[in-house]
């Protein structure tokens, strides 16, 4: 395995899954769990225990309103860990938001963008860190920038035509 995505509740799998969608279209090993920071906090524990014995490189944690799972995952391990926060309950995210990216000092979690953009966001980090020692993972984050950008020049390009036929 190498990475760990950990999931507050059941209710964070569509975020959850686009952060599984990228790794499956990488090649890259993961696990996927629902574990809770206050419902399950001796799971979060021995999930976190095991992923690091099967070499897992980097933890991944979504979850919503008082979002601790990122910040207790970040406390049982020294392996990287990224928060994303989920857009839930009554604040719509911000509550998670803060939670997770006002982690106090020397207990660390790289928070990506709240949503299902947190969820691709999560899996790209992820990878970049993974790359650092994989040099084929590395050719195919440059593949999959070469190809947004081809995306972004052609959709400018219908852009300018459908401006230049309005002249
Ligand atoms: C958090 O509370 C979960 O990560 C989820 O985003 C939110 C709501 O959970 P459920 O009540 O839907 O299980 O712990």
């Amino acid at each position: 395995m190498d990475v760990l995505i950990l999931l507050g509740s059941e209710s964070d799998l569509d975020v959850g899954n686009e952060a599984a969608k990228v790794f499956d279209e990488m090649n890259v090993r993961y696990e996927m769990h629902v574990a809770s920071a206050h419902r399950t906090p001796d799971k979060v524990k021995s999930l976190i225990l095991n992923a690091e014995s099967m070499g897992a490189q980097v933890v991944i944690a979504g979850a919503g309103m008082a979002a601790h799972l990122a910040g207790v995952a970040a406390s049982e391990t020294l392996l990287p860990v990224i928060g994303i926060p989920m857009a839930v309950g009554p604040l719509n995210g911000l509550d998670a938001l803060l939670a997770m990216v006002n982690m106090p000092g020397g207990v660390p979690v790289g928070t990506v963008s709240l949503g299902r953009a947190g969820g691709q966001n999560a899996a790209m980090l992820a990878m970049r860190i993974l790359a650092l020692g994989n040099e084929e993972l590395a050719d195919k984050l440059k593949a999959h920038r070469q190809s947004m950008t081809h995306k972004v020049e052609e959709a400018d390009k219908r852009l300018q035509e459908a401006l230049a036929a309005r002249r």
